[in-house]
């Protein structure tokens, strides 16, 4: 774990004092994922359920205006390298969270702790996803190895310059949330440390807590379960509309999804290289590259983190 004052993460520097006082409405959605569970796709689906489906609504506007990234946006000010970065994710200059209408859709990575301190205090909307944390281990490889393709690394970090091919040498990194990891999972939670306190409020009239793997199974169950949370009555036709814009094949052809991407633009991870936000986007993935060794090791601390929680993932469908 980090110091309490500041997370340094993959290029900027965050006070954690800064976003625990930061203005939330009481109306504010907020969209709370652990890295590489889902949160691009929730991005496209979540400003569509709340506009009624109007895909037309939102072609040209980048996503992290419709869904600000909270950590990023808070580090504006204190972050010359964060306002280019603004720029290039074709956000408006001047653009701030206090402009926006309520209600206001925001994401964030950040552990239940370090969040606003209303958001802990069951004040406004969470919905939380989560995905199975052998396809995010594979998940995460595959973003780094971007990054580091990227050269953004040799830059920022010397000292975790080397590139690496093998998920091996980034299997032990997950695991501890140490090395590389750390710079994608910022503030080295570990998955279980940021999963189980929301998995606790699942039944809180404020959260719905989604599985990655229920979105893959049956996206337009999970479009309906999302609207009712929000209380937005669909019209006919909605839930197929967003359900298909929404799918795996259309988000890959989606450049306004893929490239008005915080990390597409300040890691430099390149959208036409085969962007790391919308990938291969399975459930078991994992199986392809895990070892039977890595396997075994990898349920063994598994089952210590979540020892005495009811929690079930599903690995495989
Ligand atoms: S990040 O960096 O934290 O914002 O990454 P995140 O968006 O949370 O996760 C990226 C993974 O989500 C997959 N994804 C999808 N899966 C299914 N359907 C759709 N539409 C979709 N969009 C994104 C994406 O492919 C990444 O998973 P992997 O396993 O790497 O493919």
């Amino acid at each position: 774990m980090v110091d309490a004052e500041t997370i340094a993460n993959a290029g900027f520097k965050l006070s954690i004092a800064k976003i625990k006082h930061f203005e939330v409405r009481p109306d504010d959605i907020f969209l709370l994922t652990f890295p590489k569970s889902g949160t691009t796709w929730m991005k496209e689906i979540l400003p569509l359920v709340m506009n009624g489906g109007d895909i037309d609504a939102i072609t040209g506007t980048p996503r992290d205006v419709l869904v600000p990234y909270l950590e990023l946006q808070l580090s504006v000010d204190d972050d010359p390298v964060i306002r280019v970065a603004q720029k290039q994710m074709l956000i408006p200059d001047g653009f701030a969270l206090d402009q926006l209408q309520s209600p206001r859709l925001l994401s964030s990575h950040l552990r239940s702790e370090f969040l606003p301190r209303v958001v802990e205090e069951k004040m406004v909307k969470v919905i939380y996803v989560v995905r199975n944390p052998k396809d995010v281990a594979i998940s995460s490889h595959y973003f780094l190895k971007a990054v580091h393709l990227s050269g953004f690394v040799a830059s920022k970090w010397p000292s975790q310059a080397k590139a690496y091919q093998d998920f091996s040498e980034f299997f032990p990194e997950f695991l501890e949330m140490k090395g590389r990891a750390q710079m994608l999972h910022y503030d080295g939670t570990k998955w279980h440390e940021h999963v189980l306190p929301w998995w606790e409020r699942r039944h809180h009239r404020n959260v719905l807590f989604l599985k990655y793997e229920d979105m893959i199974r049956d996206l337009k169950a999970c479009v309906r379960q999302i609207a009712k949370f929000l209380n937005v009555r669909l019209p006919d036709g909605a839930v197929d509309k967003i359900s298909d814009h929404c799918s795996f094949q259309s988000m890959k052809n989606n450049q306004m999804a893929l490239k008005s991407n915080y990390c597409t633009n300040i890691l430099g991870v390149k959208a036409e290289e085969g962007s790391p936000f919308v990938r291969v986007g399975v459930v078991g993935g994992w199986k392809n590259t895990f070892t039977v060794a890595q396997n075994e090791m990898f349920d063994e601390i598994y089952q210590e983190w979540i020892k005495g929680s009811d929690l079930e993932m599903t690995f495989e469908l």
